[in-house]
């Protein structure tokens, strides 16, 4: 690998997987421009002093821990089966999942005390090991590299620990989920001592700083709406979000603009709220970036 140069920030992002894309979205609406040709372990930002890895995500964490990168993009899930030390800087809002145990649909496993002295199998044996431990369960963990879901019907375990999404991988199996170990989303994660004092500590706060923008415009929406000029104060106690909302008049009298951001979790119950007081024509848009 390319020896470092203590300027540059690095950071390490999945090469090819579920995050992969969500991850080179997010650096690019960070404004960073990069060149992922035939994904190349490194790719150098051309605008900004920041060198990319592309990694498998299970080096991730450690990668982080050890320094060889500043920061990565890496399910919690990663971080919290290799227990590496690291700081979560930012959730990222994608790569949402959960771990779960499940156990076959047709047996009479329903609970976590039903799996004493059974086997599971699963990718994740040290967090499985912690839960169970803390569930007071003993139980055999079969570590397995992949395909977690085929091992009850291959009689290789009795239950499966599997990170599970849609759930639609363990109803193919007939597998139903019976414990939650763990949620998980992808995380943005930063080498403590390059945090805290190093070289770099100064470019990531400046690139936290792009990042909260990107986010905080992903969680919020511009809408534009007419509404009559007698809602005013109701209108303007319905939308106070972040900041006051723009209100202007508009050629009839008894009308007006109002222009505002609205949280993208508030956002339909306030629009019907709204509508209940006579606003019309609403426009809704994406935000690009906010900075505060
Ligand atoms: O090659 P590399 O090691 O980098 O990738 P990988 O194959 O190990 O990981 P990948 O790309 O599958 O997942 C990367 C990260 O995405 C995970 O570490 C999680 O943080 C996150 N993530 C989110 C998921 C899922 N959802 C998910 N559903 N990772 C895996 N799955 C798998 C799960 O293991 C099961 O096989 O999808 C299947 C279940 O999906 P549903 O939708 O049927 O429930
Ligand atoms: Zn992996």
């Amino acid at each position: 690998m390319k020896k470092r140069d203590n300027n540059r920030l690095r950071i390490a992002i999945q090469k090819e997987g579920r995050l992969s894309e969500w991850s080179m979205d997010l650096l690019r609406n960070m404004g960073l421009q990069f060149d992922t040709y035939k994904r190349s372990l490194i790719s150098c930002c051309t605008n900004y002093e920041m060198d990319i890895l592309f990694l498998r995500d299970d080096d991730i964490p450690e990668y982080v821990q050890d320094g060889v990168v500043d920061l990565g993009i890496v399910g919690d899930n990663m971080v919290q089966e290799c227990n590496a030390v690291v700081n979560r800087l930012r959730p990222l809002g994608f790569g949402f999942c959960e771990l779960k145990i499940a156990a076959p649909e047709s047996g009479a496993i329903r609970g976590v005390k039903d799996l004493d002295g059974l086997r599971i199998a699963t990718t994740y044996p040290q967090m499985l090991s912690r839960f169970l431990e803390k569930a007071g369960v003993k139980a055999a963990i079969v570590p397995i590299m992949g395909s977690v879901e085929v091992t009850p019907s291959l009689d290789v375990a009795d239950a499966v620990c599997d990170l599970v999404s849609t759930g639609s991988t363990l109803q193919t199996h007939n597998l139903v989920p019976i414990a939650t170990v763990m949620s998980s989303e992808a995380y943005l994660v930063g080498n403590p001592a390059c945090c805290d004092d190093g070289p770099v500590t100064v470019k990531i706060a400046q690139l936290l700083a792009r990042l909260d923008g990107v986010l905080h415009a992903r969680a919020a929406k511009y809408v534009m709406l007419n509404a009559p000029k007698v809602m005013t104060a109701q209108i303007q106690e319905i939308i106070a979000g972040r900041k006051s909302p723009t209100i202007v008049p508009l050629a009839d009298p008894n009308m007006i603009a109002v222009h505002a951001v609205v949280e993208e979790g508030m956002f339909w119950e306030k629009m019907e709220q709204l509508k209940a007081l006579g606003a019309s024509d609403i426009l809704v848009m994406n935000i690009e970036k906010m900075i505060a």
